[in-house]
């Protein structure tokens, strides 16, 4: 009937089948003879059941995202939805791959939902800033009562075929060619004929509801949402369908996602939909990748063993090396407990935990890694070290390995030159802990292989991790662009602010927590050592270290803590501090603005993220904004640094930044040219 759309006669039962590759998609050419079709077998007699099903890999995985933003043409979702409900002959959605967002909401109109055993069923709209539009969050309280729908539709995170089915989402689970038992279980209900009730006039769920406990839950995902509109919509439009008559809900609900839809939230979020997509894509197509079987870490430490532990959750075995027994022994110990946690945690069973385990091989050889496809090295941050690690890769690593360097910050085209294998070498930058964090900075060198690159792109996929292709500098995109942003923390402090007024402006732009904070956090002899190694100071963090104050790990940073707890608390004596050294300078200290001391840290941020795209480190503005929400608690809401400017105004960005330069005289503060010309022509592409 249509490129995007079949029917078909199986008996009585009519299949409409959805085929609009690669998710199904509700895009407007699905959307216009589905409708056709549902209004046609409603009135055609000799049909006794409808049921609904889709071609390829999925069910509907929701509306179409890229049409947000603009009309939307007729039919809509919810006509399409109000449609189905007219239709008095048993109307069954089968379900395989994901049901997600406005596919749900299909499947909501239908009176049964039959799945496939590994079907997977939610409503992700919250990741896009949004709120079920089609129906949702009204109808979903009706079938699942409605403290599991807020869960749901709030966390936006998809359940399982058999925990549908014991919610009620799902009427039934089958395993093998499911669109015939979907045409046996609707020829069945024909068969048994009665009254059919749509779920809008079931309200079992809602009425059942505990205002109290509801209240209370959606009182703690307000508190988890961090400033974020569409969980508190989301929570609203759940009460809405159990305070309110089912068609003012609905009304409700769509007043609240017209609104939500045209927030800068949602188009932020929407951007990084398509942003980490976009990231994971490499010219050249047809590139035949590498084979991947075993991966070979070097070094059992904090990051060797974390990156270690990714590799084993993904499924490869890995071969893990270390310099004596008893060093391989504590990183082996540390990975166990690691496992250990999740399991009391309740995040993984005990059987999964013996398995990944099972994954490890210990070392102290470096000729055992000569099965190895790819050797990740995480020794001590050293150019010296690594050039001798690489050349004992040389002897042992088999022809056409992948060598990689987890170096944070040093030249991987000079780590390259020390093998005679410079096409097989790249940096694979990876986020402490490195089994948890979602970024990996895929380094490409000078001479580093097409099909190597495209071989680790696909790789990081595999293992779960927001891939990111970088060139080599100073700290990558990440680390490169978080000097620019700490450049004015100690000045900030001298001329005034406090450390608390500092992380507070941050935490009130959305960041989960602001920079001292974080550097109490990850412990401030880090940054003390690095500084020394480098010949450079910073007077403030300087002198806490020198009085043994290394953050949260003695108790005090920055910031108090009471013995065991994590909360900071304001310290005199640091204040005190900072005034004595801003009066050894001859500061005198101001009154500091939350404005300016974003325009003092979060403007170079974008500033050097301009220069960084100039210079053809990263490829696209949209890659860093992947890279700094994804490794560095970059606010989802703002889209990343490089979209939040594009909201921010560039021009006013430009201007800020020249006065700043003006008065300190700092190159942090120079505008980028690619900046400028941003700021005239309205966005990175055509600035570029
Ligand atoms: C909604 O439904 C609103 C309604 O409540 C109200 C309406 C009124 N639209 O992720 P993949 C593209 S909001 C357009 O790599 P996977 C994606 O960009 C929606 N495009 O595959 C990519 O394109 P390309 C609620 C979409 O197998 C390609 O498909 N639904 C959409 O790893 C493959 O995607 C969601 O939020 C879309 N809805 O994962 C679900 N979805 O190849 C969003 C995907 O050019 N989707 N694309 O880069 C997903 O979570 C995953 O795509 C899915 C498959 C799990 C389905």
């Amino acid at each position: 009937m249509s490129d995007f759309l079949g029917i078909h006669r199986n008996g009585d039962v009519a299949v409409v089948t959805i085929d609009n590759p690669p998710v199904n998609a509700l895009s407007f050419h699905v959307r216009e003879p589905l409708m056709q079709a549902l209004v046609e077998l409603r009135d055609d007699a000799s049909v006794a059941a409808i049921v609904i099903a889709c071609a390829g890999r999925t069910f509907v995985a929701g509306a179409d995202i890229t049409e947000f933003g603009k009309p939307m043409r007729q039919p809509e979702l919810r006509a399409i939805v109000a449609t189905l409900e007219t239709i008095a002959k048993p109307t069954v959605a089968a379900i395989h791959g994901t049901a997600l967002g406005g596919g749900l909401e299909l499947a909501l109109g239908c009176h049964f939902r039959v799945a496939d055993a590994g079907a997977r069923l939610g409503l992700p709209e919250v990741k896009l800033g949004l709120l079920p539009g089609g129906g949702g969050t009204v109808r979903l309280p009706r079938l699942v009562g409605a403290l599991k729908a807020l869960k749901m539709i709030v966390s936006g995170a998809p359940i399982a075929a058999t925990e549908a089915h014991e919610a009620g989402l799902v009427d039934a689970v089958f395993e093998g060619d499911l669109t015939t038992h979907a045409v046996n279980f609707a020829r069945e209900l024909a068969r048994k004929g009665g009254l059919f009730t749509p779920v809008r006039d079931r309200d079992e769920g809602p009425k059942e509801t505990d205002l109290a406990a509801f209240d209370a839950e959606a009182a703690e995902l307000a508190r988890k949402a961090r400033g974020l509109e569409a969980p508190i919509a989301c929570a609203q439009s759940v009460r809405n369908a159990v305070m309110l008559p089912f068609d003012e809900a609905l009304a409700a609900e769509r007043a609240l996602f017209v609104k939500l839809v045209a927030s800068d939230q949602s188009r932020a979020q929407r951007h990084l939909f398509f942003a980490e997509r976009e990231a994971a894509k490499l010219p050249g197509k047809d590139i035949v990748k590498r084979r991947i079987a075993r991966v070979g870490v070097i070094g059992a430490g904090t990051m060797g063993g974390g990156i270690a532990m990714a590799f084993a959750n993904g499924g490869y075995p890995v071969t893990l090396l270390e310099t004596s027994h008893e060093a391989l022994q504590r990183g082996l110990a540390t990975i166990d407990k690691n496992y250990s946690v999740s399991v009391t945690r309740g995040s993984l069973t005990a059987d999964a935990k013996r398995e990944r385990l099972a994954q490890f091989k210990g070392s102290t050889d470096y000729a055992d890694l000569a099965d190895c496809d790819l050797i990740v090295e995480a020794v001590f941050e050293d150019m010296a070290v690594k050039r001798e690690v690489f050349g004992k890769l040389e002897a042992v690593a088999k022809p056409g390995a992948i060598l990689a360097t987890n170096t944070s910050y040093l030249d991987i085209d000079e780590i390259a030159a020390s093998t005679s294998r410079p096409q097989d070498v790249l940096g694979l930058h990876f986020f402490s802990p490195a089994n948890v964090m979602k970024l990996l900075e895929i380094v490409r060198a000078d001479k580093t292989a097409p099909d190597a690159l495209a071989t680790v792109v696909d790789l990081a996929r595999r293992i779960g991790k927001v891939a990111v292709v970088v060139g080599v500098c100073h700290g990558f995109v990440g680390n490169r662009m978080l000097a620019a942003r700490g450049s004015e923390s100690e000045a900030l402090l001298l001329e005034g602010a406090t450390p608390s007024q500092i992380d507070k402006a941050f935490t009130d732009f959305g960041w989960p927590m602001g920079p001292f904070q974080m550097g109490d956090l990850a412990g401030l002899d880090i940054g003390w050592r690095n500084r020394k190694a480098r010949g450079q100071t910073a007077v403030i963090a300087d002198t806490l270290c020198e009085q043994g104050r290394f953050g949260q790990k003695t108790g005090r940073g920055f910031y108090l803590y009471e013995a065991g707890a994590r909360t900071p608390m304001p310290d005199p004596e640091v204040e005190a501090l900072i005034r004595d050294k801003a009066a050894e300078k001859g500061i005198s200290p101001r009154a500091i603005s939350a404005e300016e001391i974003i325009e003092r840290t979060l403007y170079p941020l974008v500033n050097e993220g301009a220069k960084i795209l100039e210079e053809g480190i990263a490829a696209r503005a949209s890659d860093i904004d992947v890279v700094w929400v994804n490794g560095y608690g970059f606010p989802i809401g703002r889209g990343g640094p490089m979209f939040w400017a594009g909201l921010e105004g560039p021009a006013r960005i430009v201007e800020r930044l020249d006065y700043w330069h003006q008065r300190t005289g700092k190159d942090v503060f120079k505008p980028a040219p690619l900046l400028k010309r941003m700021a005239g022509a309205g966005s990175w592409e055509a600035g570029g």
